[in-house]
C-alpha cells in the first residue's frame, strides 16, 4: 500500500519494487523516472522530474487525443489529466477528462484520452489543428489515493497529426482494472432507478461515462466503465 511502501523508499533498491505503488505513466513515456532518488510524485507538479529539453525525446502525440497508459500501484485512486501547451509548462489548465476514479492496480490505458476537451483547449489558446502541429506540451497525471496525498506525474509530447494511438493489444486495461465516473450525492438521487437520467446531473453523469467510453473505445477499460456506470444508474 501507498504509506507502508512510500514511507521506505530508501530502503529499496529496484524499481520493480518501487513501481508496486504510486504510478507509472508508461505512454506517452513520462520525462523521467520519479522513482529516482531526486524525485517524488508527492511533489507537485511534476515530481520533481525537469521537463524533457530535446524535442526529439518527446512523444508524437495527436492534437485530437492520444493515448494514455499508467501503471496504477493502487486499488483506487481519484485520477485527473490535465495538459499545459508549451515548452515550458507551468499552467495544466487543459483538464483532457472529467476526473474520475481508477480502480485496480495493474494496467490502465486510455486509448484516445479527452478528444473533445482538448479541441475546446486548443481553441481558447487560439489554435486549431494546423497551427497545433509540432508545438510542445506536457501531459500532468494526478492520483489522489486512500492517505489523500497527490501523486504527480508527467509525460512531454509534441503535437503531430500523424502520431498514431496505440494499439488494441497495446492499450488494454488488466484484469479488474477499469475506471469509474464521479457523481455528486443528489445526481445519483435524481436519477430514476431504471437508469433514465435526468436533469442537470445527468450531463455530469453521462459525461464522465461518455468521455472514458469514448476515450477507451473497443479496449477493456469500456466494458468497466460503461458497467459501472450502469450499477450506479
Ligand atoms: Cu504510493
Amino acid at each position: 500500500m501507498h504509506f507502508s511502501t512510500c514511507t521506505f523508499l530508501p530502503l529499496f533498491s529496484t524499481v520493480i519494487q518501487l513501481a508496486s505503488a504510486h504510478f507509472t505513466v508508461e505512454y506517452p513515456y513520462w520525462r523521467g523516472s520519479s522513482f529516482a532518488p531526486t524525485a517524488s510524485q508527492w511533489i507537485f507538479p511534476c515530481a520533481n522530474v525537469s521537463e524533457t529539453t530535446d524535442i526529439n525525446n518527446r512523444t508524437a502525440w495527436s492534437h485530437e487525443g492520444g493515448s494514455l497508459r499508467l501503471h496504477a500501484g493502487h486499488h483506487w485512486a481519484l485520477t485527473y489529466v490535465n495538459l499545459g501547451i508549451g515548452t515550458n509548462v507551468s499552467a495544466f489548465n487543459i483538464s483532457l477528462v472529467d476526473h474520475f476514479n481508477q480502480t485496480g492496480n495493474g494496467t490502465f490505458c486510455l486509448k484516445e484520452t479527452g478528444k473533445a476537451n482538448l479541441a475546446a483547449g486548443l481553441a481558447a489558446a487560439g489554435l486549431d489543428a494546423s497551427s497545433a502541429e509540432g508545438l510542445e506540451a506536457s501531459l500532468q497525471i494526478i492520483q489522489i489515493s486512500t492517505t489523500g496525498a497527490a501523486l504527480y506525474n508527467c509525460a512531454d509530447i509534441k503535437f503531430s497529426a500523424t502520431a498514431a494511438l496505440l494499439a488494441d493489444d497495446q492499450c488494454t486495461n488488466s484484469t479488474a482494472v477499469g475506471g469509474v465516473g464521479i457523481l455528486n450525492a443528489d445526481a445519483t438521487a435524481a436519477q430514476s432507478p431504471s437508469g433514465t437520467a435526468t436533469g442537470g446531473a445527468a450531463a455530469t453523469s453521462t459525461g464522465a461515462a461518455a468521455n472514458l467510453a469514448y476515450s477507451s473505445a473497443g479496449g477493456v477499460v469500456a466494458a468497466a466503465v460503461l458497467g459501472a456506470g450502469m450499477m450506479i444508474l
